[in-house]
């Protein structure tokens, strides 16, 4: 008789990259090779995209990291052991401290980390370091849609509905989001709707839509103005929804009366018959949906950008009715999650506010401190890599997850800021751009190898599951932090290294809170329920989870949710004779954010091999370049290098190029640092340059 065959070994779990956060299946095993397929799970219903189906490939990648690193007397990095690397991390951390007080220590983190490395790492921040300064690459991300969010329906779950229910729509405006690149499972949930994309590009979102719009970069809020002023003036405003549930409205009402459509078309390029038809598509359906993407969120208007578009869905009484909405389309692995459990500035576990006293109180308790010892908000995410080694600034800085020396705007004065540093403390599983800079790097394990939890962008809970154990030096960042929290003299039960045991935590930290997780647990997780925040705990009666929000009152202590009386503001820098060309960055199907994962990966790199720059044929003619030359995109922070791409769809006046290439090809070499002074969101979507040969140009 043959032996039967060993089974495979095989879990379910969740893609590494993005907020979709498609099911998974695993299969494999160190030896034979893993290999990824997708799972029938609702938001991605047997589909990956291209990042998903290879996201196998990074973790045997040929510079995995697998030993700690330290940099020697020579300037160079070389292996160490963890003892050595984990004492040369504390003692560094302890001298600054003494010598500069604790706020001389940062942390930065990041979005794509799991709820317990985001809850943990906070901890480990405010206590062990005694620092205010932490935030994370979200503040990148989501922080405009947030602030716009929670403004408005005195919450922010970026959808307050699930995914699925973007099926019964009719109409579905897309502002400033390219879904099917970013997001391409997604998409067999718009099939039926009519699409208004608005992107100064032509996307491959842009050639579904029923209506592209397609405005100058930046112009977004005059746009929503101008469309609200339509709903206004042709009487398409839900009456009864904006007397019943809302705040507001006359104001903003007021504010649209300048903001006619030939006015709006002037500024924005959208022709008013254009605008007048994306309202009426939007007025006339029974179901529609109104979301934003980072196109209209990365801007120093950004905020009021958002609120503009929720005032729109608003006075067309979208929000909180089932089979319509708002929603912010959350990018990273567990941007929503990252940015619950206090890794942000301004905030503690449960979306609590850390000036509140209360808040302050409660979190305390659960972590056995007085409220006092919790130090105050610190700097967001640009001013902090901006402050460091300044004066008052931070003079170390350990990284969990970014990677800023290339996906920071005005990315080569942040390296020049991390350059600065006394100790930069890199944590990865890849040797990225900035873990190359480090002084300290520690190898950690990956998606694959680890147990944990991320809520995905529709606010659902999902379970990450190890497949392969972790290479024999590698450790998972709740062990790193354990490890130097004791170095740095903390009980050791208070940074446990169990996911399962931090989760546990993090419910008690969340309880109460603005997002409770109190009532979810690993074992119902893994029972296979569905669990979207809040999920408060109920015992006896377990609570269901709350998958749609907002349906019979929004989150104000009213129950109403309020218009934002917001005017437009052009971008913090404008074209001219010296650069007299919009540029604006994104994403392509191919890569994800800096690169630092996917251009390890082979059929991803043969797709899109280098930096380009997408340009109309005429402007690139006009400015002495052919298509596949090279190019530099030159503002007046500095430049980088592209190949052209012609595109016959590219507006006259814009170009597109992509973040995800290191070095020279790096887009954030030209973007401009201004922050809306809202929420501290960077302009990454709009600024002027200049485009020349790469021969004609000092670089
Ligand atoms: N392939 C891929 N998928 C990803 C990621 C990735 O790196 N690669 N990252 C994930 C993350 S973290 C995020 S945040 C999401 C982002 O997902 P998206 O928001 O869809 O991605 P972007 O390409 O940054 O921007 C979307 C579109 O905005 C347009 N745009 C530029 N300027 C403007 C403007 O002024 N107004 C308007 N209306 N549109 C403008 C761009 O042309 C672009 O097509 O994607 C997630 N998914
Ligand atoms: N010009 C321009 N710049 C942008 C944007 C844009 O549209 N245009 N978009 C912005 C946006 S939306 C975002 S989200 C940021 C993202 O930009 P980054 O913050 O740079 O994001 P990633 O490239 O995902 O970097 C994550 C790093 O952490 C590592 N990593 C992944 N998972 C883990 C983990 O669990 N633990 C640890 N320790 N490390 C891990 C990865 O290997 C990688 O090196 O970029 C922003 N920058
Ligand atoms: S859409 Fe996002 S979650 Fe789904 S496979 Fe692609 S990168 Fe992964
Ligand atoms: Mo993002």
């Amino acid at each position: 008789m043959p032996e039967p065959p060993t089974p495979v070994p095989e879990v379910r779990t969740h893609c590494p990259y993005c907020a979709l956060q498609c099911g998974t299946v695993l299969r494999g095993d160190a030896d034979v090779g893993v290999k990824v397929s997708p799972a029938d799970f609702p938001v991605n219903r047997g589909r990956l995209c291209q990042k998903g189906w290879s996201a196998a490939d990074v973790l045997h990648t040929a510079d995995r990291l697998t030993r700690p690193l330290v940099r020697g007397t020579d300037g160079r990095l070389a292996p160490a052991s963890w003892d050595t690397a984990l004492d040369t991390v504390a003692r560094g951390l302890r001298t600054l401290r003494e010598r500069h007080g604790p706020d001389a220590l940062a942390v930065l983190g990041g979005g794509g980390l799991t709820n317990e490395k985001a809850y943990l790492l906070g901890k480990f921040a405010r206590l062990a370091l005694g620092t205010g300064q932490i935030d994370y690459n979200g503040r990148f991300c989501m922080s405009a849609a947030a602030a716009a969010g929670n403004a408005a329906f005195g919450l922010d779950r970026g959808l307050p509905f699930p995914v699925t229910d973007l099926r019964e729509a009719d109409t579905v405006l897309l502002a400033g989001a390219n879904v099917a690149e970013t997001m391409p499972p997604l998409m067999q949930h718009l099939d039926r709707a009519r699409l208004v994309v608005v992107d100064p590009r032509r996307t491959p979102t842009a050639e579904r839509a029923a209506l592209h719009l397609q405005p100058v970069p930046g112009t977004d809020l005059a746009l929503a103005l101008g469309l609200l002023h339509i709903a206004v003036a042709e009487d398409l405003v839900d009456r009864d929804y904006v007397r019943t549930r809302t705040h507001g409205f006359d104001a903003v009402a007021r504010r649209t009366d300048d903001w006619w459509p030939e006015r709006v078309e002037e500024i924005t390029g959208v022709p008013a018959r254009a605008q007048r038809r994306a309202v009426r598509m939007l007025a006339e359906a029974r179901g529609a949906y109104v979301l934003t993407g980072r196109g209209a969120e990365q801007h120093s208007n950004g905020t009021d950008t958002v609120a503009a578009f929720i005032d729109l869905a608003l006075a067309l009484g979208l929000p909180g009715r089932r089979g319509s909405g708002y929603g912010c389309l959350t990018g990273q692995g567990n941007g929503q999650g990252g940015r619950e459990h206090g890794q942000k500035a301004d905030q503690l576990p449960g979306y609590r506010s850390l000036t509140d006293p209360a808040a302050r109180a409660h979190v305390a308790r659960v972590w056995g401190v007085a409220p006092d010892t919790l130090p105050g908000p610190g700097r967001s995410a640009y001013e902090l890599l901006d402050a460091l080694g300044r004066d008052g600034g931070p003079r170390a800085l350990l990284v969990f997850g970014s990677n800023p020396a290339v996906s920071a705007p005005h990315a080569a004065h942040v390296t020049e800021r991390l350059a600065a540093l006394d100790l930069l403390v890199v944590a990865d599983f890849v040797p990225s751009e900035t873990a190359r800079m480090a002084d300290v790097v520690l190898p950690v394990t990956q998606w694959a190898e680890e147990e944990g939890t991320l809520t995905s962008l529709e606010g659902r809970v999902l379970r990450r599951r190890a497949l392969l154990p972790p290479p024999p030096e590698v450790r998972s960042d709740l062990r790193v932090l354990h490890d130097l929290a004791v170095r740095l003299g903390e009980p050791a039960d208070r940074y446990p290294t169990a996911p399962r045991e931090v989760f546990d935590e993090l419910r008690a930290a969340s309880r109460g809170g603005r997002a409770d997780y109190s009532g979810i647990t690993y074992d119902r997780l893994d029972a296979g329920e569905t669990l979207h925040w809040p999920c408060p705990d109920t015992p006896g009666d377990p609570h269901p989870g709350t998958p749609r929000l907002f349906l019979d009152r929004f989150a104000h202590p009213d129950g109403r949710a309020r218009f934002a009386d917001v005017d437009h503001r052009g971008p913090a820098e404008e074209t001219g004779p010296a650069f007299p060309l919009y540029a604006t960055t994104g994403r392509v199907l191919a890569h994800y954010q800096s690169g630092a994962q996917t251009r390890r990966v082979g059929e991803l790199t043969d797709a899109v091999p280098e930096p380009f720059v997408e340009v109309h044929p005429d402007t690139a003619a006009r400015c002495g370049l052919a298509d596949r030359a090279l190019a530099r995109v030159v503002s007046a922070r500095g430049g980088m290098t592209a190949r052209v791409r012609t595109d016959a769809t590219m507006r006259l006046d814009t170009v597109f190029v992509p973040f995800h290439f290191p070095g020279d090809g790096r887009a954030n070499l030209f973007t401009h640092p201004a922050l809306d002074p809202r929420c501290g969101m960077p302009e990454f979507k709009v600024c002027a340059v200049r485009l020349a040969p790469l021969s004609g140009v000092t670089p």
